[in-house]
């Protein structure tokens, strides 16, 4: 073997450790459990700070904040509806029991595939115990990220793991930007400002039947559920939702492709509208 390898090897480590550290808060996680820890008296750049870094991605961790997600199911089976089962545990490794209400549940589970071809949003039922269950199904085969986005004592949490369907894994590409999605017979149109990373960019939805706009019905106390992961690391955007439209505020934390997902009840279901984001800068 040349000397060329390992010295080559070692400034590929060299430029991620580097460029970790000069990316600084876009390590938002650590910071975010710091900022957190101090409650008492921060001032007003400090708690500006800790705005930022809450509008982060999240997700990208399996602990963090003094929580820990535990899966207790380790793999999944293609193609198929599942029990699952996991659990939080505190800093002393017990299972959290005591939960905030967040849209009108405890706990929302997302599960997607890694490419960003699957996506499944379910709300599992706390057992005794302290274990989280639900009948999770399960698309093609590949790699699954699944999130637990919960709140406890008024903070929010969403940690993330990873795990596998065996089979034949099929990568699909991400879909191009597109203005309209189609689903269920229903056509979801998406309008927004400039799009940019680091400011705050409202988003509106409009659901069409045919050439009429329709309204949608309440769905988990609002009229839809946004959730929004980075292409690359799914980080996990935070939006915020207007109570009475398709109304959503979100914050980029770099450029790049995202995909959204809206979730909106109509016609007695819940459907999902999926759409490419591109934050050119
Ligand atoms: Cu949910």
């Amino acid at each position: 073997m040349s000397v060329a390898r390992p010295l080559a090897f070692l400034l590929v480590l060299a430029a991620v450790f580097g460029g970790a550290a000069s990316l600084g808060w876009a390590v938002g996680p650590l910071e975010r459990g710091a900022a957190a820890d101090d409650e008492a008296g921060h001032g007003e750049e400090e708690e500006g700070e800790a705005m930022a870094a809450m509008d982060g991605p999240a997700g990208l961790a399996v602990a963090e904040g003094g929580y820990r997600l535990d899966l207790v199911t380790r793999s999944l089976v293609a193609g198929s509806t599942q029990p699952f089962a996991f659990r939080i545990l505190d800093e002393d490794g017990v299972p959290v029991r005591g939960y905030d209400l967040e849209h009108e549940r405890k706990m929302h589970l997302i599960v997607v595939r890694r490419d960003l071809a699957e996506f499944v949003h379910v709300h599992p039922e706390l057992g005794a115990d302290g274990t989280w269950g639900v009948d999770l199904p399960v698309g093609d085969p590949g790699a699954y990220r699944v999130f637990a986005d919960f709140t406890i004592d008024g903070e929010k949490h969403v940690l993330g793991a990873d795990l596998v369907a065996p089979g034949i894994f099929e990568p699909a590409a991400l879909p191009v930007p597109a203005v309209v999605a189609r689903v269920g017979g229903y056509e979801v149109r998406i309008s927004h400002g400039e799009v940019e990373s680091g400011v705050e960019v409202p988003f509106e939805f409009t659901v069409y039947r045919g050439a009429k706009a329709v309204a949608v019905d309440p769905y988990l106390g609002a009229r839809g559920h946004l959730v929004v992961l980075r292409e690359g690391d799914l980080g996990y955007l935070h939006t915020h939702a207007e109570e009475d439209v398709l109304r959503f505020e979100t914050t980029f934390p770099s450029a790049g492709r995202y995909r959204a997902f809206l979730q909106f009840s109509a016609g007695g279901r819940v459907r999902t509208a999926e759409f490419t984001l591109e934050v050119p800068r």
